[in-house]
């Protein structure tokens, strides 16, 4: 019994550091002043990348995953009624990317290129924090 109790607390714990370790390798993309910044990110397979918009217009970027199409919606800070940015977090496999914006067709491209796993990469986000 008391093994038991032991074994669930275990991958309680686990499960718990596990969701709670810190992202590694978080790429950040503010738009502001509809300009992505950077414009262009090279990361690893293993790496999120964070938009956070900081323009006070909504954006919606498009961009393609194995010739899907997939739209990223992202609030003009302020018009949801909170003044914190609205942020959105993607992984993407390896690849490149280019997010366009479609209200707003005049703004530069965004490039993401994403290189192939890298097992170091995984592996520090995957551990417990220490
Ligand atoms: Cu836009």
């Amino acid at each position: 019994m008391l093994d038991k109790i032991s074994t669930v607390v275990g991958v309680l714990l686990v499960v718990f550091f596990l969701l709670h370790s810190p992202a590694f390798g978080k790429e950040v993309i503010h738009v502001v002043g509809s300009e992505f910044s950077p414009d262009r990110l090279e990361i690893n397979t293993c790496e999120e990348i964070e938009f956070i918009n900081v323009d006070r217009v909504d954006h919606q970027f498009q961009y393609f995953v194995n010739g899907a199409k997939r739209t990223l919606y992202l609030l003009g800070q302020g018009v949801a009624g909170s003044p914190a940015p609205d942020t959105r977090i993607i992984e993407l496999d390896s690849g490149t990317y280019e997010f366009r914006c479609i209200p707003h067709p005049w703004m530069h491209k965004l490039t993401i290129h994403v290189e192939v796993d890298d097992e170091k990469c995984r592996a520090e986000r995957n551990s417990p924090p220490r």
